[in-house]
């Protein structure tokens, strides 16, 4: 699999020559990213929509209870409510859901997601995912990489974020798609793609939506064309272990549906989509449960429906 370094793409006045007629449209899924949505969208905003770069930033929010809706859209971003668009369809919350619905009002040819809540974000976010794009005929989208610290309370750790990647993904990779093993963070929220690619892939709502695409890639004989592009190090906001096992639940069903699609495993029963968990503080115990079920919304191309799974 290839691998760029967005330095290799700094120069972004060089980068919008080879866009030709490409338009390129920079899409961030939202739930209170007050904190950091308006630098994000104004560094954007200023480095690389001035030049010609980007043509349009798009803020998709969950329904967040803060001003980020506000900030995005002060700092230069066409901010939508995710329920407003397709209003006809039952919603859903999730990020992969506003990332499936940002594919129904974006212009662009190119798409870049990019998380809401990177705390040292650059343009070299934007630059270095679109510019394999842009420049090699022969990739259709690019992961991105990086170096993930953790911080956690009053600790921070140089690495250590990325513990769903490293406790869940990567061992159900190497069981079943070791062919997906390259692929550095398989969860990253920073990607680009050709529109048409992405119209060829199911979106899960929640947190499946990034390995399901590596997964469907991978089973569409597309990996080659695949390339990952060193961002260096992204800060975010890193959860608790009680969020991260809800994160889990949602990724191990779209893992598990595609194992039994593509005839890896058989499931006798249903899959339940309760998740159950216990709070141990202060002597009390509490049960903790929550509905996550992840289900997918379906490829936009119908004309590709080779493997579909709803
Ligand atoms: N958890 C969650 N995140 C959402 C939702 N809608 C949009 N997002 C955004 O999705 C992005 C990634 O979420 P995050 O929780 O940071 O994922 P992580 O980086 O994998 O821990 C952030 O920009 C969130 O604001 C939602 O309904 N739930
Ligand atoms: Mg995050």
């Amino acid at each position: 699999m290839q691998r760029f370094h967005h330095l290799q793409f700094a120069d972004a006045r060089e980068l919008a020559q080879f866009k030709s007629h490409q338009r390129i449209s920079v899409c961030i899924p939202t739930l209170n990213e007050a904190k950091t949505i308006g630098k994000i969208v104004s560094i954007i905003q200023a480095d690389l929509m001035e030049i010609g770069l980007v043509d349009e930033i798009l803020v998709i929010d969950s329904g967040s209870t803060d001003d980020t809706r506000e900030l995005a859209a002060a700092a230069g971003a066409k901010t939508y409510l995710a329920s407003d668009i397709l209003p006809n369809l039952a919603p859903h919350v999730g990020k992969g859901e506003n990332l499936w619905k940002a594919l129904q009002v974006a212009a662009g040819d190119l798409i870049c997601y990019i998380d809401g809540d990177i705390e040292n974000f650059h343009s070299g976010f934007v630059t270095g995912l679109v510019g394999p794009l842009l420049t090699d005929d022969g990739i259709d989208y690019v992961k991105g990489f990086y170096e993930r610290p953790l911080a956690y309370g009053d600790e921070s750790h140089s690495t250590g974020g990325g513990r769903v990647s490293e406790i869940l993904i990567r061992p159900l990779i190497s069981l079943f798609y070791p062919e997906l093993s390259v692929v550095l963070q398989p969860l990253a929220g920073e990607y680009a793609a050709r529109r048409s690619t992405l119209e060829s892939l199911d979106f899960p709502v929640g947190y499946g939506v990034e390995i399901a695409h590596l997964i469907d890639l991978a089973q569409n004989q597309q990996l080659h064309r695949i390339a990952q592009t060193d961002l260096v190090k992204r800060i975010h906001r890193n959860r608790g272990d009680a969020e991260l096992g809800g994160m889990a639940f949602a990724i191990l069903q779209v893992i598990l549906r595609r194992l039994e699609r593509d005839a890896k495993v058989t499931l006798a029963s249903p899959l339940p989509a309760l998740f159950q968990s216990w709070s141990i503080e202060n002597g009390a115990i509490t049960p903790i449960s929550k509905e996550i079920p992840e289900p997918e919304r379906p490829r936009i191309q119908s004309s590709l429906k080779k493997n579909q799974l709803f």
